[in-house]
Parts: structure tokens; C-alpha cells; sequence
């Protein structure tokens, strides 16, 4: 048996320690004490395991409360940011809209200045618009004094012409004036008034279709209805000159033969004469 203070050999079944004197402790006692010492170890590691645990567990969980803390820190960092960054946006685009406001004052001041100007222009035309009428009120007074100045002057034109027989018309050559003006339906440069006068088809411009059309034939001498030429009579082409001549058979066609080339020239209807007397008379120098 060994001496628990001084680690000696001593004999069994003593009480004390013959080399130190402490008292001895029985195996069965020793035993127990060695047992309670290591549940009393076991309980010490559990309870430091139990701690370790715990503290690992919670430095996990502050772990992870940091990484999230961090997390929304990151996150609220990256939302300041982004709202930083649609703020200098937002600045740019104020600054542009300033900058399109001065524009659009701008315009408005320039579009005031066309205003004021349209307004000058609208109110000069509305003078001009009643100085046209004016004017056109003068023109339709002169047209009724000059109407009223015909109407004198073709009363005088048929007071003062002769009346004639289209046989006796036929007798008298053709000017080549005034023949085509109007309408001419067979574009054979007779108008339809003019061959009514003459007695042509104004539906055929050869009408007696001996392939020479109705207005050559007239201005040489011809019969455009019938065949050969025409039979003039020199006489009474000098007894008439320089009359008007009223185609009496027909439609009151009016004709002036001149004195300086014994032709006849169409003066139209009754109520053109007045006109183509004034057309043939600014005309005369050409006549031959
Ligand atoms: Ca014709
Ligand atoms: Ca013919």
C-alpha cells in the first residue's frame, strides 16, 4: 500500500503512515474518492463543453447578426447610392428643363413679335380686301357706264347696216379674220357660229367631203358645200364697201366689208359686233 501524502511504501491495516504519520485512507474509501473526483471531472468537462457550445453558438449568431447587419448596411450604402445617383439625374434634367423653359420664353416672346406682326399684316389686308372692293365697285360702275356705252353704239350699228341675202352674202369673199374664236366643234378652225353663217357643217370640217376642208376652201375661193369655185360678184362688192352687213336670213350675223381689200370680215352675233368692231379697228393696219 502507498502513502497518499508521502508516497511511501507502508504496510497493510495500519491507520497512520509510519514514515509521515498521516492517517490512511481505505481502498474502498480511496476508491470512491477516485470515482466522485472523476464524475466530478465529467461534470466539468460537460459544463465546459455545455459553455464551449454556448459560446460557440453565440459567436455564430453574432456571426451571422454581423453578416446581415453588413448585408443592409451594403444594401442601404448601394440605396444611397442609387438615390445619389436619380438626384444628379434628376439635377441634369431640372437644369434641361430650365434650359427648355428659356427656350419655350424664348419662342413665346418671338411668337408674340409674329403675332403683333400677323395682326398688322391681317389688318393691312382687310384695307387692301376693302380697297378691292372699292375698286371692284368702280370696275362694275364703268362695266354698266361702258354696257350702257354699247348698247348706244350697237343701236347705232344696226341703224346704220344693211340688211342682206345670204345669196348675196356668197357673193362677197371671205376675210380670214375672226374665224376661229369660240367654240369649234369639228376643229377645222371655223368656229360653229362662223359656219352657221356660212352654211358648213360645223360637225364636219370637210363638208362636202372632197378631202379639202371647209376653211381652205372658203379662204380660196371655193364652195365648201357644193363643188367648184365660188362665183364673186365685183360690183356689188364695190357698191358696199365699207358697210355692215346684217345676215338677215339667219341670225342677224354681222359683217363688215372693207373698202381696202373688198373682203368681208365676221363681226359675230348682234351682241358681239360692238366688240369685234373694236378688235377689227385696232386690227386695220394689218388689213391689205
Ligand atoms: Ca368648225
Ligand atoms: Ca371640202
Amino acid at each position: 500500500m502507498i502513502c497518499f501524502n508521502c508516497k511511501r511504501q507502508i504496510p497493510d491495516n495500519v491507520q497512520n503512515c509510519p514514515a509521515c504519520g498521516s492517517p490512511i485512507i481505505p481502498q474502498v474509501q480511496i476508491r470512491k474518492e477516485v470515482k466522485f473526483r472523476r464524475f466530478q471531472r465529467w461534470v466539468l468537462y460537460l459544463v465546459i463543453a455545455v459553455v464551449f457550445s454556448g459560446m460557440t453558438a453565440y459567436a455564430i449568431k453574432i456571426s451571422t447578426d454581423n453578416t446581415q447587419i453588413l448585408n443592409k448596411f451594403a444594401e442601404t450604402q448601394n440605396a444611397l447610392n442609387q438615390t445619389k445617383s436619380d438626384l444628379d439625374a434628376a439635377s441634369k434634367n431640372l437644369t434641361a428643363k430650365e434650359g427648355e423653359l428659356a427656350q419655350a420664353q424664348s419662342q413665346v416672346s418671338q411668337l408674340t413679335e409674329e403675332q403683333t406682326a400677323l395682326n398688322q399684316k391681317t389688318a393691312d389686308y382687310q384695307k387692301m380686301i376693302e380697297e378691292q372692293s372699292n375698286l371692284v365697285k368702280q370696275y362694275n360702275d364703268f362695266k354698266v357706264d361702258l354696257g350702257a356705252a354699247n348698247a348706244n353704239v350697237y343701236a347705232a350699228l344696226v341703224k346704220l347696216a344693211l340688211g342682206i341675202s345670204n345669196k348675196d352674202l356668197a357673193k362677197i369673199p371671205v376675210a380670214d379674220y375672226n374665224l376661229g374664236s369660240g367654240v369649234d366643234t369639228d376643229k377645222d378652225g371655223l368656229s360653229d357660229v362662223v359656219e352657221g353663217a356660212l352654211g358648213t357643217d360645223p360637225a364636219k370640217d370637210d363638208t362636202n367631203a372632197n378631202t379639202y376642208k371647209d376653211k381652205q376652201e372658203i379662204l380660196n375661193g371655193y364652195n365648201p358645200i357644193g363643188s367648184g369655185k365660188l362665183v364673186f360678184d365685183s360690183a356689188l362688192v364695190s357698191r358696199l364697201k365699207g358697210d355692215i352687213l346684217l345676215q338677215v336670213e339667219h341670225k342677224s350675223e354681222a359683217w363688215y366689208l372693207s373698202p381696202k381689200d373688198g373682203k368681208r370680215y365676221f363681226l359675230g352675233l348682234p351682241g358681239d359686233a360692238v366688240k369685234a368692231l373694236e378688235k377689227l379697228n385696232s386690227a386695220t393696219s394689218t388689213v391689205q
